[in-house]
């Protein structure tokens, strides 16, 4: 039995954040739609009955022929498309689409749009302050922040997009002025199955887009296009036309593109290679939509960093202590690691939800760049018997104990590091609520310490 109404054959399914922003939209648009949620109390409830008194809502979980006789389903990038009720519409000819699809139909002005498995939201945000800082009427957001569909707006001159391999793989073409996959390494397998689904789901941005930035330095980052496609690149190795990179000068690294140089390096507040890499594909990024130069070189000088990216904590008896809370994959972490590891090492506290990772990378990174490594939740007793006693490990069962745990081993020039290379759902509400919870943990020994 279908609890779709013959005139309200558009579907939007989940009614978190993405499923306002479509209902709104469609609401502005004239659309007849209906509404979907597989959980009986959605976080957007109250919200969507005040909004939206009159459209059908159904809650609850989904039936295996609940959507057959639906057009469209538009689906959140929270659910899977291989949900039952979901594939069973699509084998039978039902349209899937997303939040995304429908914002690159309607958008007026350029779209520059962003993705890879990690620096997504450190470049989005970078590009958004470049093109403000030149004073463009930007509007930036996507799987970051406000979702694409609340950002339509005429007046709007540029849009700079963040997007995941979930809002990618249901939009059929992005049609992006500049699009980018700023590197591949492996997250999100548990939705995706294997690296090479992800790989496409992410390469998705590329349809239909006039401009490419690539990564030098990660071949899966490059798409086939076709001749009449700029190319635009990134990489920590030296410049070139249309190619911006690093030279080195009376022993100091600096930005550059083709022979020109732009920046030393040391002017950046961002710290770490991983951070170098995304200044250089901003630059790029903004370069393709014209924004000037002076502004980006400004916006690069004053950036801070995003809160839970090698977010700096405090310093105690010479160990410093950083949040990197949104490392929630194996390349995340050991950038981070490589990055942060000076003249000391560090003490690594890691673990959550594994998402099926292949965690050996990581492993094999600890005895180069860690002095010890804490083990948190779902993950700490595999990361512990995968760690194999190569450095100094132990467990945890809360982050105050890691903290503490951690602050034991660490000698005076070290690092103490929470990168988790997990989602963090098994012990907290998101990783936000993760990284607060580490950062509370060191002021609280900080204070215990300097009393
Ligand atoms: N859910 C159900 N049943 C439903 C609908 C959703 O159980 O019927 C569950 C999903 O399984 C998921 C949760 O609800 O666990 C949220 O899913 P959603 O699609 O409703 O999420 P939104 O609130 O719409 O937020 C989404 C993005 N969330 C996800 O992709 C999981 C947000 O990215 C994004 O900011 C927002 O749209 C606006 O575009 C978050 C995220 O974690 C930050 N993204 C992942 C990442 O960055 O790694 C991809
Ligand atoms: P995303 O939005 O893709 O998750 P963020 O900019 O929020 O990316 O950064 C998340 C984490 O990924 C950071 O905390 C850091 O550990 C790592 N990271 C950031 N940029 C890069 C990069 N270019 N290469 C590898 N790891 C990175």
């Amino acid at each position: 039995m279908s609890l779709i109404a013959s005139d309200n054959r558009r579907v939007v399914i989940g009614l978190g954040k993405t499923g306002l922003s479509i209902a709104r939209y469609f609401t502005r648009q004239g659309l007849s739609f209906a509404v979907a949620d597989s959980r009986d109390i959605p976080p957007g409830l109250d919200q969507f009955r005040n909004e939206f008194p009159q459209i059908e809502l159904t809650l609850g979980a989904f039936t295996a022929d609940q959507f057959l006789l639906a057009t469209e389903l538009v689906v959140s990038p929270g659910i899977s498309l291989a949900e039952p009720a979901i594939a069973a519409a699509k084998a039978q000819g039902v349209t899937i689409s997303g939040d995304i699809e429908w914002f690159c139909r309607d958008a007026q002005a350029p779209i520059i749009a962003i993705t890879g498995s990690n620096g997504k939201s450190t470049v989005t945000t970078l590009v958004g302050e470049m093109a403000a800082c030149e004073g463009r009427r930007v509007a930036v957001g996507g799987n970051l922040g406000t979702p694409a569909l609340d950002l339509l707006d005429d007046n709007v001159e540029l849009y700079v997009l963040e997007l995941s391999s979930f809002q990618l793989e249901r939009c059929a073409s992005v049609g992006a002025e500049v699009a980018t996959v700023l590197n591949i390494s492996e997250d999100h397998l548990d939705h995706h199955g294997n690296l090479m689904n992800y790989h496409q789901a992410k390469h998705r941005i590329f349809r239909d887009c006039k401009q490419i930035v690539v990564n030098r330095d990660d071949a899966l980052s490059t798409p086939l296009v076709p001749d009449g496609v700029v190319k635009w690149s990134f990489g920590l190795g030296r410049s070139d036309f249309r190619a911006f990179g690093l030279v080195e000068q009376d022993g100091e690294q600096y930005l550059a593109l083709a022979r020109d140089v732009l920046l030393p390096v040391a002017a950046m507040k961002i710290a770490g290679s991983h951070n170098i890499s995304n200044a250089l594909a901003a630059l790029a990024l903004g370069s393709a939509v014209g924004l000037a130069m002076p502004a980006m070189l400004t916006s690069l000088c004053e950036f801070k960093g995003l809160e839970h990216r090698c977010e700096f904590v405090a310093e105690l008896h010479g160990v410093r202590y950083y949040n990197d809370s949104k490392g929630t994959n194996v390349g995340a972490a050991v950038s981070a690691l490589r990055g942060l590891a000076g003249s000391g090492k560090v003490v690594l506290i890691a673990g959550g939800i594994g998402k099926g990772a292949d965690f050996s990378p990581l492993m094999n990174a600890l005895p180069s760049f860690a002095r010890a490594a804490v083990f948190i939740g779902e993950m700490a007793a595999p990361m512990l018997d995968m760690l194999a006693s190569r450095i100094p490990a132990t467990i945890s069962d809360s982050m105050a104990a890691a903290v503490s745990a951690a602050s034991s081993y660490a000698l005076p020039g070290d690092v103490v590091l929470l990168s988790p290379a997990c989602a963090s759902f098994d012990m907290f509400s998101n990783y936000e609520h993760r990284g607060r919870v580490f950062s509370d943990a060191v002021m609280a020994l900080v204070g215990a310490e300097t009393c």
